[in-house]
């Protein structure tokens, strides 16, 4: 039997509920976030979805051409979210011109690496990065202003059934996969859970952004 997305869930409850479910999450939705641990997320995650983009290009350029409409959509929803990026740092009078901290710097690393994995490897990290942010943006919705569009990028429907189809792609890739590729899959979604958890945690350390 196949390894499958739902079965790393199922396998990995603790992990994913971590990566999933954060005071900054539960604060935003409370509108008690403070305004400069919310910008310290907002640009640090502005230079992820950069390196998240790079990382979408190495996954079309190895996925079987079937793959490639959902993936090519993707991009263009990518597209649209750096320049909405761009839009709300200049809103909130926020540089994106700052340093990565290190947690940012630990993921950025992990997908460039990730990127020279093979196919069912790259495949499931990618669902499984795009699976954190729909699941733990919807399920701390409905938030309120100046957040409600944010808890809605990520937490929308039509971005659940993106993700539910990356699934699919993912787990056709994994069918194939020989067993030290699944030892490698296992290893990239804890790695995945990991970082999520991390990067929530990134708001309330090092520098704020100004
Ligand atoms: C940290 N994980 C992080 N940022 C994001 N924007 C996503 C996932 C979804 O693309």
């Amino acid at each position: 039997m196949p390894l499958t997305c739902q079965q790393l869930l199922t396998k990995y409850p603790a992990q994913w509920q971590a990566a999933t479910t954060h005071p900054f999450l539960a604060q935003c939705q409370q509108a008690s976030i403070q305004p400069q641990q919310f910008n310290t997320w907002l640009v640090q995650d502005y230079h992820f979805v950069v390196e998240f983009t790079r990382l979408a290009a190495s996954l079309i350029k190895s996925a079987p051409t079937a793959h490639f409409d959902l993936l090519l959509g993707g991009m263009t929803v990518l597209k649209d979210e750096l320049n909405w990026f761009q839009a709300k740092a200049i809103e909130r009078h926020l540089s994106l011109d700052l340093p990565l901290q290190p947690t940012c710097q630990n993921y950025c690393s992990f997908m460039t690496d990730l990127a020279h994995e093979p196919y069912p490897v790259k495949a499931t990290g990618f669902w499984a990065i795009e699976l954190a942010y729909n699941q733990g943006w919807q399920g701390h919705s409905p938030m309120p202003e100046p957040y409600a569009e944010f808890a809605d990028r990520w937490g929308n429907t039509a971005f659940t059934n993106y993700v539910e189809l990356l699934a699919q792609q993912a787990n056709s890739a994994l069918q194939g996969a020989d067993n030290a590729t699944q030892i490698e899959v296992e290893k990239t979604f804890l790695t995945v859970a990991k970082l999520e958890k991390d990067f929530w945690q990134m708001a309330y350390e090092g520098i704020a952004a100004h």
